[in-house]
């Protein structure tokens, strides 16, 4: 089809839509921002953007049914789980798989979250910290463990540049996957959709459930399936803590009661009722995560005749993910264009004002975007499982730059951690009256992945308040 026919077919379907005001610059672009734009506009699937506008897909829970979820509590799994585990790793069945395709505007790092330096001493960027930890864990279990990176339009470019910049972080580059996920148009709170500029939609990235899709498309699926990858555990690109490579976890994923979950989490005990994390629940036979926003206040709040929360279980966003599910889940589909349900949000979406002739950032939200969540996939499981685990070790999130889940709060998280493993040790760690450690402590993966590898380390008698210590 000719340019010109392409447009004038662009237009047509785009009025039908009640979209063509967003045709209006056409004229005034360049041939070659013309033809990105036309590109841009082709791809975008109306039906579901209207679908979307007037009403959304969010799954209806029954609230007065809903149960806190059943959970295997810390320290509660089978003795063999660590093994299986283990042996799972040594046999080169795991992968990892960060979600780093979100656009971290709550804190205002410009860059890639995945870029932000997270250590309490070194200021270790993120994605670095991920990759010692990995490294650390192929060599221990003399096998590969490659690392597929979700990456979105806005910032893939961006996150390989940092990766080739870094030198892949010492790691075999070919083990390193990246590759983004899909985007879907923001539209004004009547449903119409967005200009950023003249020649560009306001789009957003589709969700981390847009995962599904992405690894699909992508060859990220196929490429784990060629390398016989079994299991992939998922985490997001704010937590330096996490533990990417967790022998028990995996173990109880893909063994307990000897057949293997499709999808596993991990969840904490909630910090207090008005933590912003997703909740594990029961609902209709299945676990499910009801997001923190759509949780009514009344279950939020409920406690127990103990005191305790009733729906207690904070997701902490860490999963193991069969390949078998992934597939089973996009194969289902005939295009491999398998779309969880999309949730709305009223955001600030920056976009192009004629009468100032610029790109305009509002100051109060002016629009709804569509994001897929991949805890959502849990409904879909044959087998589903959720492990309790310790706060401390593993959860110390970056996502405002003040406050709660805030670098200042994620270092303190980070130092008690290391504090705690250091005191299993002998070690003497000054302590605030709050018992926060006072010292800035710092543990490199590759000197322990857990607390029980610092036996093998020299390690000081006692650390002095205030100190910066690098172990
Ligand atoms: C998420 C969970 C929340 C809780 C919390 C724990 C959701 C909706 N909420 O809150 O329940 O578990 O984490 O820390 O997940 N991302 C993409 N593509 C996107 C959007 C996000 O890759 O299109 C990534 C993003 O880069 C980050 C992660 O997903 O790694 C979470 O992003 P978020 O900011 O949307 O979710 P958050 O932190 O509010």
């Amino acid at each position: 089809m000719s340019l010109v026919d392409t447009e004038t077919a662009l237009a047509q379907t785009f009025a039908s839509h009640g979209q063509s005001h967003v045709l209006r610059h056409l004229s005034s672009l360049t041939p070659s921002a013309r033809v990105s734009f036309l590109t841009q506009l082709a791809e975008v699937d109306l039906a579901l953007v209207a679908r979307l506008a007037h009403g959304g897909e969010d799954a209806k829970l029954d609230f007065a049914t809903l149960a806190p979820a059943p959970y295997v509590a810390i320290g509660n799994h089978a003795a063999d789980a660590r093994a299986h585990g283990e042996q799972l790793l040594r046999h080169g069945k795991i992968a990892a798989f960060t979600v780093a395709g979100g656009q971290g505007t709550r804190l205002g790092w410009r860059g890639p979250k995945g870029t932000y330096p997270a250590t309490v001493v070194t200021g270790k960027p993120l994605f670095r910290v991920f990759a010692e930890q990995i490294a650390a864990a192929e060599k221990r279990f003399i096998c590969a463990i490659p690392w597929y990176i979700m990456t979105s339009p806005l910032n893939d470019a961006d996150t390989r540049a940092f990766f080739k910049d870094n030198n892949w972080f010492g790691r075999n580059p070919a083990d390193t996957f990246l590759f983004p996920q899909g985007t879907l148009p923001s539209v004004t709170f009547d449903g119409k959709l967005m200009l950023e500029t003249p020649g560009s939609l306001a789009v957003n990235p589709d969700g981390h459930g847009g995962a599904i899709r992405a690894l699909h498309h992508s060859g990220a699926l196929e490429d784990m399936h060629a390398r016989g990858i079994a299991h992939m555990s998922y985490f997001q690109v704010d937590n330096p803590l996490v533990r990417i490579v967790d022998p028990i976890f995996l173990g109880l994923h893909a063994h307990s009661a000897g057949s293997s979950a499709e999808m596993s989490s991990k969840m904490v005990a909630k910090r207090d009722a008005s933590e912003k994390v997703g909740v594990f629940c029961e609902s209709a036979g299945k676990t499910v995560v009801v997001e923190y926003s759509d949780m009514p206040v009344e279950l939020t709040n409920a406690v127990e005749s103990d005191g305790r929360l009733r729906f207690n279980a904070g997701s902490i966003a860490i999963h193991a993910i069969s390949v078998e599910f992934m597939t089973r889940l996009t194969h289902g589909s005939s295009t491999g264009d398998f779309a969880l349900p999309f949730h709305r949000a009223r955001k600030k979406v920056p976009y192009w004002c004629d009468a100032q002739g610029r790109t305009v950032e509002p100051t109060e939200p002016n629009a709804t975007k569509f994001e897929a969540f991949v805890f959502d996939a849990l409904a879909l499981t044959a087998k589903s499982l959720v492990m309790e685990t310790a706060r401390i070790e593993e959860f110390a999130p970056i996502k405002n730059a003040a406050g709660d889940d805030s670098p200042a709060s994620s270092h303190q998280i980070q130092s008690n951690r290391n504090a705690a493993w250091l005191e299993r040790f002998g070690v003497k760690v000054p302590r605030r009256p709050n018992g926060d450690a006072d010292a800035s402590i710092e543990i490199a993966p590759e000197t322990a992945l857990e607390a029980a590898d610092l036996a093998n380390s020299a390690l000081p008698r006692e650390i002095k308040p205030g100190e910066e210590v690098v172990i």
